[in-house]
């Protein structure tokens, strides 16, 4: 059994979309176990980007991320990992397919709705930032 920690990001919170991209992680069977709003400090989203401090645009995702509230979300069940970035699409909504939440819903490669892990183990160690043990649901 895995779990996926999921960000549903300003742009997409601003807009109206929360439930929207729920829903859509909903249908893939996986289980909604851990849920909350929060708005990220700037140490916290260092830490949760740290994989990406030196790369160009860490000062500007820093910044976004910190700019408006999120809803960070963990999900559990067979594959999801694979399964969440998958229904997510690629880092560039410009080339994820209709269908998927980044390529209805995205903006730009920046402001692209959603972050889900990208593997078991980057999984359990964002799951651990945004949440304690006793706020993840069996
Ligand atoms: P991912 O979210 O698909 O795993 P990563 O490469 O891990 O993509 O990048 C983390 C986040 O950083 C992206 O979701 C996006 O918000 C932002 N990002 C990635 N590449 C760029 C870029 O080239 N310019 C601006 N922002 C970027
Ligand atoms: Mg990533």
């Amino acid at each position: 059994m895995q779990r996926s920690l999921v960000l549903i990001k300003p742009d997409a919170l601003e807009r109206g979309l929360a439930g929207a991209i729920i829903s859509r992680l909903e249908k893939t069977g996986l289980k909604l176990v851990a849920a909350k709003m929060l708005h990220l400090d700037k140490t916290l989203a260092q830490r949760h980007y740290a994989v990406h401090k030196d790369k160009p645009f860490f000062e500007s995702l820093v910044g976004y991320i910190t700019s408006a509230p999120i809803i960070a979300l963990v999900f559990e069940g067979d594959k999801a990992v694979e399964l969440i970035r998958k229904t997510m699409g690629p880092t560039d909504p410009s080339k994820a397919e209709a269908g998927t939440i980044r390529g209805d819903f995205g903006l730009d490669i920046e402001h692209n709705s959603v972050h889900g892990s990208d593997s078991t183990e980057t999984a359990t160690e964002e799951i651990r930032l945004f949440f304690n043990e006793a706020e993840i649901f069996a």
